[in-house]
């Protein structure tokens, strides 16, 4: 068949299923009827359609014969209606086909007819577009140029033409906008079209609604949703959080401190996030002193820091992320002053020794303190930690002057250890001590000191000469040099004769030596001066009095000066009265001794006597005296030697024989003196004279002696000594000699004072008196030490006329 006749028939069928017309013209029925519709749905009467009586229908057993499995159609015998049994799926019998006609065949029997029927199925929109997914993935990168196109899935509608899919749309977006393009085949393909540039660091994905439409009344849509995913690009550099970085460190920090942690950010992902460390631009001391770990970012102290050696230290530091990008920051790292530095003490100049005599103010040492520290961490303060006369004094900054400040004396204090600290103004203050060692040198500013005032030396007489008296000291409290002493005698005369015959001296041990023999007798005491002398520039000296005593040895015999022994021989007559009685004074014998004490003390006593109860003498006194009455004979010649002996040891004595004649007058005895062997006239003129001239020179020594005795009691009368004892008054050594040093028996320390007078009524008066002793100390051990002994054995006894 060709169009035109298609067209035609298209056009019948409508009219009929609108009117029932039957097309009587041929043999083949048209019937269209849209799909879908339900079951039961009269299509047509095929027996009025074809001209069947109705009534026959079922007589001629009219049936239908579908060449389909499933039977869509049935028809009714008793009207002859044709129904629709099942479902009617166009889409599904013909798919995309345009036309869809289902041919079936209507029998009947009783004259066999077959009638030909066509049954079109009309589409309708019974179909919504559908996507092939219900979520499309698409992944963009961040960096894709607008106006880059992704295509996206077709949606598919089955049903034909204006049914099917007639549009896309796109849920809003700033970023995308739909875009489409036609195939060849003219189907509308959708797409993504990019529209402004994405940051996935603002937003990375998107979810937009892609929606189909057809064209069927009314429009049925199908969806699907597009999830967008912004792909990273490397385009975001690290970011510190600073561009620099101010840190204040303090010096003392440990090792290994965490100065610094970087984090730099970088706000893409993945490995274009991923961020190393490194110094980009570092000096080597702060290289040495600071390390960065590349991974965490860490700064870290290393080794020792020290203010005093670097006080800052500047560095840049790179991030660098996995893409390469590379951001630097800057770090500026002040150290901070930490007081860990003890302040130094150096002394610039020091006198090792200062002369004692220097004034105060004189200066000793310069010193410098010094700390390392700043500010007041190295703002330093010095002192003397010790009392001394010295002081501190601050010059110029850091700079003093240890000077003295008061006058220094050698012999008081000969060195001074001067204690300094120097503190820091840090808290803890740190410190620092030194030790100034000074020496005090020596000024001749001491003479040698004799240690008493005055000295006493005794010696004995007759003495071998050289043998040593004495010896002095002098202490010279100064040093060396200036104390070592010379000893000199200063010259003078004693009696015009120089002094340097009677003693020397060693001039280094003080020793002094007898030049001569001394006889007591003669020179009792002498004194002189000695002079010490130090070395020192000038020389200073002192003086001293020493006073030697001479003391008596019992070299001389008692001298018998009544009756005088020059007339021994023609021995002395002394006439005695008949008349005479008993304690009849005949005569006094009188003997001096020039020794003195004990060995001038002298005892009288009748050595030869023939009738020795007639006469007896004074063992003191020398008084002869008549013992008992004389007898009465005319005349008695008696004739007795007396023996003056003194007290030394040994003692040493005189005699003088005496002629005692008893007569009653001169006359009568005046015989026995002629009788007497005379020499010659002129002898006995001159005997006669010597005589006279004796007892006129014996009785001016009486005279002499009695004034001298009485005048010599009267003084020793007036200090009592027992009242000197009895106030415990002990006389201090007095330069004097004591008269007589010797061994005699007195009771030490006591001593007579004996005065002897003529008068034989006031006897002997004999006073106790303290002695003054003989410092045997002062007695030098000499070669002839046996005087020692003599001497310390020995008591004083000082005896007058
Ligand atoms: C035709 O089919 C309909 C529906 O299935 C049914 O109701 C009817 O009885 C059938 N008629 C005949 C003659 O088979
Ligand atoms: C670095 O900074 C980021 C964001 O500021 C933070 O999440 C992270 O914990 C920091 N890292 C360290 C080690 O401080
Ligand atoms: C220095 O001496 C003072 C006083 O004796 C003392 O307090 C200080 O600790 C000393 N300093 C040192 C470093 O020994
Ligand atoms: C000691 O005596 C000498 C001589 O007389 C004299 O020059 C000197 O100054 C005296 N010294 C003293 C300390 O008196
Ligand atoms: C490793 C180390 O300690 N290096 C230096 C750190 O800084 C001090 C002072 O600046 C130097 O003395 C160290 O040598």
């Amino acid at each position: 068949m060709g169009e035109n006749i298609q067209r035609t028939m298209t056009w019948q069928v409508f009219l009929f299923l609108i009117c029932f017309h039957y097309d009587a013209m041929a043999d083949e029925i048209h019937y269209s009827i849209y799909e879908e519709v339900k079951q039961g749905f009269v299509i047509g009467n095929v027996a009025n359609d074809l001209g069947l009586d109705s009534k026959t229908l079922s007589s001629r057993k009219m049936q239908i014969v579908s060449h389909t499995k499933k039977q869509y159609f049935n028809v009714s015998l008793a009207n002859g209606n044709v129904y629709v049994t099942d479902r009617i799926d166009r889409e599904a019998l013909c798919g995309i086909d345009p036309s869809c006609i289902l041919n079936i065949e209507i029998l009947v029997e009783n004259p066999v007819a077959v009638f030909h029927v066509a049954i079109e199925i009309q589409d309708m929109n019974d179909n919504a577009p559908v996507f092939a997914k219900n979520i499309f993935e698409i992944l963009i990168s961040e960096s894709a140029a607008p106006g880059t196109r992704f295509p996206l899935g077709n949606a598919q509608d089955p049903d034909l033409s204006s049914h099917s899919v007639q549009s896309y749309m796109l849920s809003s977006s700033q970023q995308f906008v739909l875009g489409e393009k036609i195939s060849r085949d003219g189907l509308k393909h959708p797409e993504l079209l990019l529209e402004r540039p994405l940051d996935r660091e603002k937003q990375s994905s998107y979810n937009l609604i892609l929606t189909a439409s057809d064209g069927g009344i009314p429009i049925k849509t199908g969806t699907a949703s597009i999830k967008i995913i912004v792909q990273d690009a490397n385009d975001n550099y690290p970011v510190f959080s600073q561009d620099t970085y101010q840190i204040s460190l303090h010096e003392d920090v440990p090792n290994g401190f965490l100065v610094l942690h970087l984090n730099a950010s970088d706000e893409d992902e993945g490995s274009n996030a991923h961020i190393t460390y490194s110094f980009n631009h570092i000096p080597e001391n702060a290289r040495q002193n600071f390390s960065l770990d590349p991974e965490s970012g860490e700064i870290r102290s290393k080794g020792a820091l020290d203010f005093e050696v670097t006080k800052n230290y500047e560095m840049t530091v790179e991030a660098k992320d996995g893409g390469g990008l590379v951001t630097h920051c800057r770090i500026s790292i002040q150290i901070v002053d930490v007081n860990d530095n003890q302040p130094d003490i150096i002394i610039k100049s020091l006198a090792i020794s200062v002369p004692e005599d220097s004034i105060p103010g004189t200066l000793i040492a310069l010193i410098n303190v010094h700390d390392e520290d700043s500010g007041s961490n190295g703002a330093v303060t010095c002192q003397i930690l010790n009392r001394l006369p010295f002081d501190l004094i601050l010059t110029s900054l850091n700079y003093y002057k240890l000077i003295t400040a008061a006058p220094l004396d050698r012999e008081k204090v000969s060195e001074y250890n001067i204690r300094i600290m120097a503190e820091d103004d840090g808290s803890p203050s740190l410190s620092t001590n030194k030790s100034i060692h000074l020496v005090i040198s020596d000024v001749n500013d001491n003479p040698p000191m004799f240690h008493q005032i005055s000295y006493i030396g005794y010696i004995i007489e007759n003495n071998q000469p050289g043998a040593s008296i004495y010896g002095v000291h002098a202490s010279d409290s100064d040093f060396n040099e200036n104390s070592r002493t010379m000893y000199s005698l200063l010259n003078t005369k004693i009696e015009e004769i120089p002094l340097a015959s009677y003693v020397s001296i060693n001039s280094m041990s003080g020793v002094i030596y007898a030049q001569r023999s001394f006889d007591y007798e003669q020179l009792r005491e002498f004194q002189f001066q000695v002079m010490a002398k130090d070395s020192g520039s000038p020389p200073l000296s002192s003086n001293v009095t020493v006073r030697i005593c001479i003391i008596d040895k019992n070299d001389n015999a008692p001298k018998i000066l009544y009756p005088s022994p020059d007339t021994e021989g023609s021995a002395l007559f002394e006439f005695i009265p008949h008349s005479a009685e008993k304690g009849y004074l005949v005569t006094k014998v009188i003997a001096v001794d020039a020794d003195s004490g004990h060995n001038a003390w002298l005892s009288y006593h009748l050595l030869q006597v023939p009738d020795p109860s007639l006469f007896t003498i004074g063992q003191q006194t020398g008084e002869i005296r008549i013992g008992r009455d004389l007898p009465d004979t005319e005349s008695l010649r008696q004739k007795i030697v007396v023996l003056v002996k003194d007290n030394g040891v040994p003692s040493l004595s005189a005699t003088v024989t005496l002629n005692l004649v008893v007569a009653e007058t001169f006359q009568q005895f005046e015989p026995e003196i002629r009788r007497q062997p005379s020499h010659s006239d002129t002898a006995s003129n001159t005997t006669f004279y010597l005589v006279i001239a004796i007892a006129l020179i014996s009785i001016l020594f009486i005279v002499t002696v009695l004034v001298t005795i009485i005048y010599k009691c009267h003084k020793t009368n007036t200090p009592t000594s027992f009242e000197a004892l009895s106030r415990n008054v002990y006389p201090q050594f007095t330069l004097g000699c004591p008269s007589e040093i010797s061994d005699g028996s007195l009771p030490f320390p006591f001593s007579y004072d004996v005065c002897v007078t003529l008068d034989s009524k006031q006897n002997e008066i004999a006073y106790l008196k303290p002695v003054q002793n003989v410092p045997t100390d002062n007695l030098i051990d000499t070669d002839d030490s046996s005087n020692r002994g003599d001497v310390s054995s020995s008591s004083i006894t000082q005896v007058s006329y």
